[in-house]
This record gives C-alpha cells, structure tokens and sequence, in this order.
C-alpha cells in the first residue's frame, strides 16, 4: 500500500495511506498530487506540502471567511488571493451582500484539477455570476488594480515556493492601498508551533504597514502541529473588537449554514496562548 508523507518539515512528518491516485503532475508552477485516503478523503498536495482535504477543510475556509466578512458587517467586494481549489469562493458566495468575488490563481492546472477531483470544495462556485477569475500572480494584480475591496481573503501556501511573494511587506501594502475604508485582510500564516517565523513575520510586517492588527486562530488536522494562526489587518480600529451580540445579530440576518464558525467561536478565536502573544509582541 503506497503510503504519502509530508515533506514540510525536516525531523518531523505526517504519512497518510494512499488509497486511490485521482491526479499526480508537475504544473507550469509546482507538483500537484490529488489522493484518497480513507481518514480524510481526497487530500490535495502542493510541492509535498498538504494544502486541503474534503475532511476537514471547512474549519479553514470558513475561518478565513466568514471571520472578515461577519467583522465587517456589509461586504460588497471580496478579493481571494489563491485558492484555486474554490473552497473559499464557496464560503464567500454564501453572504447574499457579496456582489462581487475575484479570485486571483497563478496556477490554472490547480482551478481546473479543483473542479475536476475536488468537486466538494467549489460545488458549483465557479460558475456564479458574481466571480471573476484572474489566472496570474497575486501580487502583480494588486499593483495593477485600481479597485477596491471589503474583504481580501490570502489563501496561499506556505512561504516557500510561488507563495513566497505574498508575505512581503511590499504585498501587504498593496493589499493596504486596495481596501476600502474599513476593509479587511485575512492572511493564512502556518502552523505556529512549528511554523513561529511564519507569523512572527508577518506580525513584523503589519505593525509597519496597518493600524490595526490581531490574529486568530484554529485547530485544522491535516496542518498537523497544533493551531493555525490567521493574521486580520485593518485601517479601522472596529473590526476585530466587534462584540458577540453584534456577531450574533449579524450572523442571525445573514444566516449562513456552517459546520465550525458560530459567533461564539469568531469571538473565541483571537484569544490567544501566551507563548503566541509573546511571539507576536502582542503582550
Ligand atoms: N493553504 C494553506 C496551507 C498551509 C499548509 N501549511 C501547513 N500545514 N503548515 C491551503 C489552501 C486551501 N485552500
């Protein structure tokens, strides 16, 4: 029985039975393998790196939307910076105030493999006239845009790789400079016990770029090591402070059918261990 293990790290790995291969090649920008296992169900890989399984993704992806989109209140316009497997898309579409979603994938062959073998993580997101694709780099866009967004949603890798980019400080600032007045930016930034630098980093970076800054976290199996950290950056001081009752007011408006985020729980979330506040230079 031919067996995966993750390659993340030096010393230390997960190794999941592969039951069935759906997809192994090497793109235009990494290699891409999509297997079954009987735990998780089919499980996507990026360069050796566990990016998703139909298991447990909706901890992550409702996480990384709904937390903005509920600490906002009123979003319009929403941004996905990767993604391509379309999870998140799928989160974003189920605010009925979403009017637009564009979503910027420098890998095609990940979208169209997505839709393919991964039809649980879109289920049909891609075909809503509200979404807009862009096939490109991430960055690249943002420097070229002239629009502007309530919600920018970083759903990269780690940074290594063609995700590297898209924890700069100079990408930070432009997501900045491309959010409306009160706009969000919600980052992924690994798994922080073993990934410190990862968030430590980008906590550096938002200090110099934001004025308002926190990060909130959740357990997700598959990013195995403990929590994940989630970096949320604003101009305006509101948004993560908003109160459970303005959480549950919002949340009972706009019901949204979900499986870990409740208004409870967004609360929850920014609370962190101490070894983390002090990483983070938070306390
Ligand atoms: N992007 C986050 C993958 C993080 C993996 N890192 C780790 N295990 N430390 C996932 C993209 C899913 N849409």
């Amino acid at each position: 029985m031919a067996e995966f293990i993750e390659t993340l790290y030096d010393g230390y790995s997960q190794g999941f039975r592969v039951d069935k291969v759906y997809f192994e090649r090497r793109t235009d920008h990494q290699h891409l393998l999509i297997f079954y296992n009987a735990h998780f169900g089919r499980v996507m890989v990026l360069d050796g790196v566990v990016q998703t399984t139909e298991r447990d993704e909706f901890v992550y992806h409702e996480m990384l939307t709904h937390v903005p989109l509920f600490a906002h209140g009123g979003v319009g316009r929403v941004l996905i910076i990767g993604g391509g497997d379309g999870a998140m898309l799928r989160e974003v579409l189920k605010h009925g105030t979403v009017e637009s979603v564009t979503q910027v994938e420098i890998d095609r062959t990940v979208i169209e493999t997505s839709r393919q073998h991964l039809p649980e993580h879109s289920r049909g997101a891609f075909d809503d006239p509200r979404v807009r694709i862009v096939v490109g780099d991430g960055a690249q866009f943002l420097s070229e845009t002239d629009e502007r967004f309530d919600v920018i949603i970083s759903d990269s890798t780690d940074p290594i790789g063609p995700g590297e980019v898209l924890f700069s400080r100079e990408f930070y600032q432009r997501c900045r400079d491309r959010l409306s007045i009160g706009g969000i930016l919600v980052t992924q930034n690994g798994v922080v016990f073993l990934q410190p630098d990862e968030a430590r980093d980008t906590a550096r970076r938002f200090r110099q770029v934001f004025g308002h800054w926190a990060f909130f976290s959740a357990a997700v199996p598959t990013y195995a090591g403990g929590i994940m950290l989630f970096g949320f950056a604003s101009d305006s001081p509101e948004p993560h402070e908003v109160s459970v009752e303005t959480l549950r007011a919002r949340f009972a408006k706009q019901p949204v059918a979900t499986r870990y985020y409740t208004p409870e729980i967004h609360r929850a979330s920014f609370v962190l261990p101490r070894f983390v506040e002090e990483l983070l230079g938070i306390r």
